[in-house]
């Protein structure tokens, strides 16, 4: 058989072959056997050279005709398999966007901290500077500088996480905060409130817990009387507990303050006419105040003579348990997001 007719036999098996594509591998193997270096147009390629110079040029004519022909066939059915593989995977892999996401979950603070941020709210409101400081105190800054002597039961390793031989301990109230101020604000008056975490050795169950929270509070400045405690913690208990509250002043005792004073609002629940919620007494205690004891001035720098001040403290956990009617304090530690999630629209 002749190159010619060789090629033109070639030319219509290529031409079947390339009909037979259907996808990109076998795309690859027709080019692998058919257009490459290895494939039978460049062996009769090869072949041209030792043909007679007339029929090398028809027939190198034919195959380069031939070639162009089967290479144009093979590019445009390439084209075909891709775009059709291209849609097929578009297809396949295809997002469905009206399907339901997943909930995503949402935490919700914990009372806790809406009671805190409340406390201080109110008080930075009056004009009160937020003071935070160390949870590690010395002996002097948490009990003799506030007037609790060596041989008072306070400091008895019963009610007190001492950590180290020379006194330093965790601090049992945010008081040593008050005691750092007065030293640093060295002699100016000054109104701050000090939250903070404290503690003190207790068996934990539904009331007690060895690490608690707190809100103390301290004034300093001339003049200073217990028309502007009442004054102060009327307009704080009612921003709490709601305007029609009454608040009660009963004498306590202090060693930091003289004279102290337990603060009671009228019971939110009946209002005053006694139930289980207020004992039938129709108070609720809230927290503990007084007029800075005039020692503790002076222990800190500021003259009695010339300075009065007023201190109370406020046990946050106690005022989120009444506000909510909690009754473990423990729920308000452990986080549990079912309890969380019934205050997140509770509103007062
Ligand atoms: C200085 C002077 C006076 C802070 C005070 C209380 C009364 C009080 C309790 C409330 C509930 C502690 O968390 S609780 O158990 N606190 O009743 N705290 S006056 O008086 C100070 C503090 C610092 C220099």
């Amino acid at each position: 058989m002749s190159v010619k007719d060789r090629i033109s036999e070639l030319r219509n098996k290529l031409r079947e072959e390339v009909e037979k594509i259907t996808d990109s591998s076998l795309a690859t193997n027709f080019r692998n056997k058919y257009l490459s270096k290895k494939s039978e147009l460049s062996s009769i390629s090869s072949e041209l050279a030792s043909l007679p110079p007339d029929e090398r040029k028809e027939s190198g004519a034919l195959l380069n005709e031939v070639r162009n022909e089967v290479e144009e066939l093979y590019n445009a059915k390439l084209d075909e398999i891709t775009l059709k593989e291209l849609n097929e995977r578009l297809k396949a892999e295809a997002i469905d966007f009206s399907v339901p996401g997943r909930d995503s979950t949402v935490g919700a603070l914990n009372p806790f901290y809406i009671v805190e941020n409340e406390i201080i709210d109110i008080f930075t409101k009056m004009g009160y500077e937020v003071v935070e400081g160390p949870e590690v105190e010395t002996e002097d800054n948490n009990f003799t500088l506030l007037n609790i002597p060596s041989d008072h039961p306070a400091r008895d390793m019963q009610d007190t996480f001492f950590l180290r031989e020379d006194g330093l301990l965790l601090r049992t109230q945010t008081s040593s905060m008050q005691v750092r101020t007065m030293a640093e604000k060295a002699g100016a008056p000054f109104k701050i409130i000090c939250p903070g975490k404290t503690y003190r050795r207790d068996d934990d169950d539904a009331t007690h817990s060895h690490q608690f929270a707190q809100v103390e509070g301290l004034l300093v400045d001339h003049d200073i009387s217990m028309a502007h405690l009442k004054g102060t913690l009327e307009l704080f208990l009612k921003s709490m507990f709601g305007e029609k509250r009454e608040i009660r002043m009963t004498p306590s005792y202090f060693p930091f303050t003289e004279p102290s004073v337990e603060v009671a609002v009228s019971c939110f629940n009946c209002n005053g006419k006694g139930c289980s919620m207020c004992k039938g007494t129709g108070y609720i205690e809230v927290l503990g105040a007084g007029m800075v004891h005039p020692h503790v001035l002076e222990m800190n720098g500021y003259d009695p003579k010339e300075y009065s001040g007023f201190a109370f403290g406020i046990g946050i956990e106690r005022i989120a348990m009444l506000r909510y009617g909690i009754d473990d304090i423990r729920r308000l530690y452990t986080n549990d997001v079912r309890f969380l999630h019934q205050f997140t629209k509770q509103v007062k």
